[in-house]
């Protein structure tokens, strides 16, 4: 089938990110993908191999759509271009792919239709963990890619192995004022801290301006990395912080504890979607008090402004890792959100497979 995906760039580097692998996963299953960004500029580190992109620009001579058409978060397709699925014998099944959330409102939602004034129906797709909800995206050969992966190797060819003793730890994150907190309480514990570019890199060096050696801990800082090395960063690492939608995802996949740095909005609407997450691996026994704290931490809702609650101890980061790892094993059994918008699609217009 030929699929329409459209996205928009509100900010950051999530809405392209997440928009370019669901694109190159439907085309590892066969599908025909033409991808339209209106900023396609982070692509060429990101993902400098991805195909079938375009430029979605105001006004443009729109070509006839195809089987299905995606707006992603909401992005709106363009009017020009509903006017041609209007005009359609059989027009495309429209879906309107939402954000991320663990709220029960998602799995409420997941597959309403929303009848157009157009006269055509838009379906909300909210993805989830959850079965009943849209999956997270996870490709057929992750799990094998990971299995096969060699971390040392690769750490090596960068010339970031962690010294005897030393916790190896990715940053990635939006601005967060408890950024000096974390680099203290870092400095008491033997850590090899992998900066990514951005956000965190900025802050870092503001905080600890040229120095890359304080008592305990060692920093280094990291270019920009394609999908690809993403991955294995944070597969190779034993910590990891991550942020906004897609990362947090890819960290979930990593079997590795993970630090979520929540997409800050206002009214703290974030906060009720970070508890909802929370609540989420409580009910499967995968969150510890620890995680918890660092997490409420990390995102400014803790009531102890004390330190950045960093566990001591080894059984307890033994503790985090054991999470970490049978909550991935529980979610890979779902399906994942490729396969599930394919059959959405399939039940939607039976004909088409
Ligand atoms: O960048 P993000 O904050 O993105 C999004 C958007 O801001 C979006 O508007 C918002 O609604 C959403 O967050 C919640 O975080 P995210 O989603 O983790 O996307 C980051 C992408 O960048 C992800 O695809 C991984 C990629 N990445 C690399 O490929 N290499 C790198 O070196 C780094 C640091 C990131």
């Amino acid at each position: 089938m030929q699929w329409d995906l459209f996205c928009r760039v509100i900010d950051n580097w999530g809405d392209v990110g997440f928009c370019s692998r669901l694109a190159s996963d439907l085309r590892s299953r066969g599908q025909r993908v033409r991808l339209w960004v209106d900023d396609p500029s982070a692509l060429g580190w990101m993902a400098p191999e991805s195909v079938g992109v375009h430029l979605w620009q105001q006004l443009m001579e729109w070509p006839e759509p195809g089987d299905v058409v995606i707006e992603a978060f909401g992005c709106e397709t363009p009017p020009a271009f509903v006017a041609r699925m209007v005009a359609l014998a059989r027009p495309p099944v429209w879906i309107n792919l939402e954000y991320l959330s663990a709220e029960a409102s998602s799995l409420r939602n997941h597959g309403l239709r929303s009848p157009h004034l157009t006269g055509l129906d838009k379906y909300f797709y909210y993805p989830g963990w959850l079965p009943g909800s849209g999956g997270l995206l996870r490709e057929s050969n992750l799990e094998l890619r990971r299995a096969q992966f060699d971390a040392q190797d690769w750490l090596a060819s960068r010339e970031l192995t962690p010294r005897r003793g030393e916790r190896l730890v990715s940053l990635f994150c939006y601005p967060n004022p408890a950024m000096p907190q974390l680099l203290q309480v870092m400095q008491q514990h033997p850590t090899s801290l992998l900066v990514t570019a951005g956000h965190a890199s900025h802050q870092v060096r503001s905080v600890l301006g040229n120095r890359t050696q304080i008592n305990g801990l060692r920093v280094n800082f990291i270019p920009e990395l394609d999908q690809i090395d993403f991955d294995h960063l944070l597969w190779a690492c034993d910590v990891n912080f991550v942020r906004g939608e897609d990362s947090f995802v890819r960290a979930q996949w990593a079997k590795r504890p993970f630090i979520w740095h929540i997409y800050p909005q206002a009214d703290r609407v974030h906060e009720a979607k970070l508890r909802a997450f929370h609540r989420l691996m409580e009910g499967f026994s995968c969150l510890s008090p620890q995680h918890l704290s660092m997490s409420l931490a990390w995102n400014g809702l803790a009531c102890d402004q004390g330190g950045f609650p960093w566990p001591n101890n080894d059984l307890i980061w033994q503790k985090l890792q054991y999470d970490a790892a049978s909550w991935c094993n529980l979610m890979q059994k779902q399906t994942d959100l490729t396969t599930g918008i394919m059959n959405f699609v399939t039940s939607h217009r039976p004909a088409f497979f």
